[in-house]
């Protein structure tokens, strides 16, 4: 029985998923049959323009016919051989990524959270056998505020009650200071550095609310990290692949045309760089994990891997994303863009009573509502927009994120600026 067999309605299909799924996710009410580009469509075929990407995960668009091709034209010839073989796209794979980052190796895994678990396991390997920390006594520095993903050892070091509550024993291990605190993080370098193996930290904070640090925040962090033997680690699993207006956030507010060369002096090198999302144009769970040789080399077989890791799909796949990203130069769209929606929305906030403040770098940007946390108004918004043909959703009660895809139109980002002022208007 598929959706066209029987026309379900989006009223039915939502019904089901109430019925039969687990009731972990709050979503919009409404059901996306379709998506091309910056468009998505329900079930009764209503248009919407996509404002949240998948969470940043389809940057270059929906369905992206290339990325659909590379999809297709290896899924009919080999999708998956376990790593127990060699296949034929992983070692080609791995070397386009490893020089589009300039990194020495990649460990590919599939979904974010892997990914940030990889990065933990290779840095406290690392803190033991390189670092020479004592056996069982690595910490890593996390932030307040974060977001990496919803393992039992990720949430470990969340602050966040939803996401933590009533799922321990807690991973022990981990050390948090305030976000963009350099102070806090020097303290405790200075303390106990001793028996820290890494930093790990978000470039911005997405589910924080799209936080985005003081610009010496993240220079001045890695510095530090430096000079205490810390691996400085970056999660740009949401940032990354040109959603903040560069290649990587830590590229800084660089002007990068396509391909990043990491040349600019705004760029930062974390030690460990974690992706995600983007990098598959969210076509296919893709992630990794990069870092040069004096770090990777701790892993040796055996130590780690996944069923899906590397395997031919994900590489095909992940290679045509990336691309497609330099190819359509979607880094300076979003930079060009970004500044676009900024600045309309700030002459907006200017003269509204509901909005307090829009910010966000490039194309992932966020507006406050005049409200309390606890209130349903930004909720309340998001359902208007979805009636007025825009989807976004909010994060922590009273904050909007907005993420288009970065293959939009300066003249489409106008007409959604018009959606979303007419429709905040009606809430004045
Ligand atoms: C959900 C948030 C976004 C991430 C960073 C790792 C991961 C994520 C910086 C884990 C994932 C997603 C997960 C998604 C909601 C979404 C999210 F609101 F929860 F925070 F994007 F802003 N590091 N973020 O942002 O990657 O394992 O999910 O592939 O539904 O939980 P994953």
């Amino acid at each position: 029985m598929t959706t066209q067999d029987t026309k379900l309605s989006s009223a039915d299909l939502m019904q089901l998923e109430n019925e039969y799924g687990a009731h972990n996710y709050h979503p919009l009410p409404v059901v996306l049959a379709r998506g091309e580009g910056v468009f998505v469509y329900d079930a009764e075929g209503k248009k919407y323009y996509d404002f949240l990407s998948s969470y940043s995960a389809v940057n270059q668009g929906h369905c992206h016919p290339r990325i659909i091709g590379a999809l297709t034209r290896q899924a009919e010839t080999l999708t998956l051989t376990s790593r127990a073989f060699y296949n034929d796209q992983l070692g080609v794979y791995e070397k386009y990524i490893t020089e589009f980052f300039g990194f020495d190796k990649v460990l590919p895994m599939n979904t974010g959270a892997e990914a940030v678990e990889t990065a933990i396991k290779i840095c406290r390997k690392w803190g033991y056998e390189k670092k020479g920390i004592p056996n069982g006594e690595a910490k890593i520095i996390v932030c307040g505020h974060n977001f990496h993903g919803r393992t039992v050892t990720i949430i470990s070091f969340s602050s966040d009650p939803d996401a933590k509550g009533h799922f321990g024993p807690y991973t022990p291990g981990f050390q948090a200071i305030p976000y963009n605190d350099i102070a806090a993080l020097q303290e405790i370098l200075e303390k106990e550095a001793d028996t820290i193996a890494g930093f790990l930290v978000e470039p911005i904070q997405g589910e924080a609310g799209v936080f985005v640090p003081d610009e010496d925040f993240i220079p001045q962090a890695a510095a530090l990290c430096k000079e205490h033997n810390v691996l400085f680690i970056a999660d740009e699993i949401q940032t990354g692949i040109a959603r903040t207006g560069a290649m990587l956030r830590v590229c800084g507010d660089c002007n990068c045309q396509s391909k990043c060369e990491r040349q600019a002096d705004t760029y930062t090198r974390p030690d460990m760089l974690i992706l995600g999302k983007a990098i598959s144009g969210g076509v296919y769970p893709v992630s990794a994990v990069l870092c040069d040789n004096h770090i990777m080399e701790v892993i040796h077989p055996g130590q780690h891997g996944s069923t899906f890791g590397g395997n031919p799909l994900a590489c095909a796949v992940a290679t045509e994303a990336l691309e497609v990203v330099v190819d359509e130069k979607l880094m300076v769209n979003a930079r060009h863009l970004g500044k676009v929606f900024r600045t309309r929305m700030q002459k907006f906030v200017d003269k509204s009573d509901v909005v307090t403040l829009v910010r966000g770098k490039g194309l992932l940007n966020a507006i406050v509502i005049n409200d309390t946390e606890d209130s349903k108004t930004a909720w309340n918004i998001c359902v208007a927009l979805k009636e007025n043909g825009l989807l976004a959703k909010p994060t922590h009660g009273n904050i909007i994120r907005f993420a288009p895809p970065l293959v939009m139109t300066e003249e489409q980002l106008h007409e959604c600026c018009d959606i979303i002022e007419k429709t905040i208007g009606q809430f004045g």
